[in-house]
């Protein structure tokens, strides 16, 4: 027997679960197919000792239901990963979700057919679906390197982004880390807490900013729940999906004191809150230049190992560039007696061996490996999935020189085929939350006008897909952050496509093209 659905959703993270409610809420009979065995999407998987959001929790979590946003209380400034799953597990409680969730479920196909889709699952399992949509999340693919020998290591091998989910006893081991973005900076002290000796394998230089993180002060979360519409709309309106407030100057038209002094509030305020100080630093080489030396001469002040500070101050990209990082004790860790940084640019890794790893200059012993080394970002998770569309058109092909879709939200050629915060949307600049829930809303609109309209069938037309794919590139070349070989450009994956995935004109204006593009009836869409 076939399972039939008005809508098939791949994912039950933050953008599946929210769908999933919408949908329902509009009358459609949706249902969510997830890989996992409940819901949290990255914050299932991202189990890595110190995983924790760096969004601030008031301001990282659904906007949708007044009660909801009421009633939980986020207990420090930055959510852990326990938290944040037991938040969204609360959600799906509180929204009756996951009766139309199966859980298991990985997809291993979608074709599109003239009545819709189908949707195959690796189990062999067959759903039919009038629409799909792709809840698949940015950063859910995680990636091992092809490192020479690690199926012989005799040791642990464990991925910050697929960790186990019992304990893992870390006390006393040798630690081996490869990786230094957000996991490998979370992990490492408190990694080094509980080792016997910690080896952090360094190929780029992160920039990290102090987190600050502290318990929430209950007075602040009532006056902040008391404003919260405001605040939520503020979120909406801005360009990151926060409620952030840059200074409307450049970092070049003022002097140095009082350049060092709205840097040295920004450090000491923690998050992100450096990035208020000017409003060219993701711009303007010259200005970015100084916030990167100002980071630079704390990474000095920090450290006491010559050659440590040597490795840490080596970023030859702007801030930015690469995604910050936010840390607690990150660059302090590296005074410990137990903690050594091996700078891979000086050393490249020649292998993994039984007993550690291998540099040019010789071998490391560890007892476990610990891999922070990324995900297959935006597209990963899309193209994991056998996606076909019209004419048997494979969507791995068609993105073979890059992601094309239009507005991030849907492609040529895949009628009925939508993604939440896909390549094209703003998405991973800013508050994803925010990205999702606009996304959520602008699909389930949409579906809502279909139906209204006695329409079964949504195409992107071509010619809007590639204004938009050349508008997406044109924004990113007048920023900085194409300067660098990050995951937003796909330079993470040996033979992946080097092209600027996500939307970088800010999400305020993202959100105005989406709604233009509602108010025109969809015009850049063939309905019929
Ligand atoms: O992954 P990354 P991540 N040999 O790709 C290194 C989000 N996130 O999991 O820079 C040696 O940033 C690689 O080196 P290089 C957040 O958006 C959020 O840390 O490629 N090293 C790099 O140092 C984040 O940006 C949160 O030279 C290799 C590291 O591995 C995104 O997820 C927490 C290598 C990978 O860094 C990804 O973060 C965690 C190789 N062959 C994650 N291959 C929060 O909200 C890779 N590396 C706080």
């Amino acid at each position: 027997m076939t399972t039939k659905h008005d809508v098939a959703i791949v994912g039950a993270g933050f953008a599946g679960m929210y769908l999933l409610h919408r949908l329902r809420e509009a009358g459609f009979a949706a249902h969510v197919y997830e890989a996992a065995d409940d819901v949290g999407g990255t914050w299932f998987w991202n189990r890595y000792p110190g995983a924790r959001c760096d969004s601030e929790s008031m301001q990282y979590s659904y906007s949708f239901s007044r009660e909801l946003e009421q009633e939980w209380e986020w207990s420090e400034r930055f959510a852990t990963q326990p938290e944040i799953l037991r938040y969204l597990s609360h959600v799906a409680e509180r929204f009756d979700l996951r009766r139309d969730i199966t859980f298991g479920a990985t997809v291993a196909s979608a074709t599109s057919h003239a009545g819709g889709w189908t949707v195959e699952l690796e189990s062999g399992e067959r759903v039919e679906a009038q629409h799909v949509v792709l809840a698949t999340g940015c950063l859910s693919t995680s990636r091992t390197p092809d490192f020479p020998g690690l199926e012989n290591f005799a040791g642990t091998v464990l991925h910050t982004g697929d960790w186990p989910h019992e304990p893992v006893d870390l006390a006393g081991r040798r630690i081996g880390v490869i990786g230094t973005g957000s996991s490998g900076v979370q992990a490492i002290p408190l990694l080094a807490a509980q080792a016997e000796s910690l080896t952090v394998f360094q190929r780029t230089p992160n920039f990290t900013l102090p987190a600050r993180n502290a318990p929430l002060d209950p007075v602040a979360v009532a006056e902040h729940k008391g404003r919260y519409p405001q605040l939520r709309d503020q979120q909406r309106r801005s360009a990151t999906g926060t409620l952030r407030t840059v200074r409307p100057d450049s970092a070049l038209d003022v002097d140095d004191d009082e350049r060092a002094s709205r840097y040295e509030r920004g450090w000491r305020l923690g998050g992100n809150a450096i990035f208020e100080s000017f409003d060219d630093l993701s711009v303007n080489a010259a200005s970015n230049d100084t916030l990167a030396e100002f980071l630079r001469g704390k990474i000095r002040e920090i450290v006491r190992d010559e050659q440590a500070v040597t490795a840490l101050t080596a970023q030859d990209y702007p801030v930015g560039a690469k995604r910050i990082c936010i840390g607690t004790d990150y660059y302090e860790t590296y005074n410990r007696d137990n903690v050594a940084l091996v700078d891979l640019r000086a050393e490249p890794i020649e292998a993994v061996t039984a007993t550690g790893l291998r540099t040019s200059e010789g071998e490391y012993e560890l007892d476990v490996l610990v891999l922070a080394t990324g995900f297959d970002a935006m597209t990963g998770s899309i193209l994991r999935i056998d996606v076909r569309g019209t004419d048997g058109r494979s969507l791995r092909e068609d993105w073979s020189a890059g992601p094309h879709t239009y507005l991030g939200l849907a492609m040529h050629g895949y009628p009925n085929l939508f993604t939440v915060t896909g390549p094209g949307s703003p998405s991973v600049l800013g508050n994803v939350v925010v990205s999702i829930e606009q996304h959520v809303e602008w699909i389930s609109e949409h579906l809502v006008h279909l139906r209204d309209h006695g329409l079964t069938r949504s195409e992107a037309r071509l010619d809007d897909q590639e204004r938009w794919v050349a508008q997406v590139n044109e924004v990113a070349s007048q920023t900085l952050m194409t300067k660098a070989a990050s995951w937003y450009m796909g330079a993470n994956v040996p033979g992946k496509p080097q092209v600027f995935m996500p939307y970088a004109g800010g999400f305020a204006e993202y959100r105005r093209i989406c709604d233009e593009e509602t108010a025109a009836g969809y015009s850049g869409f063939r309905l019929s």
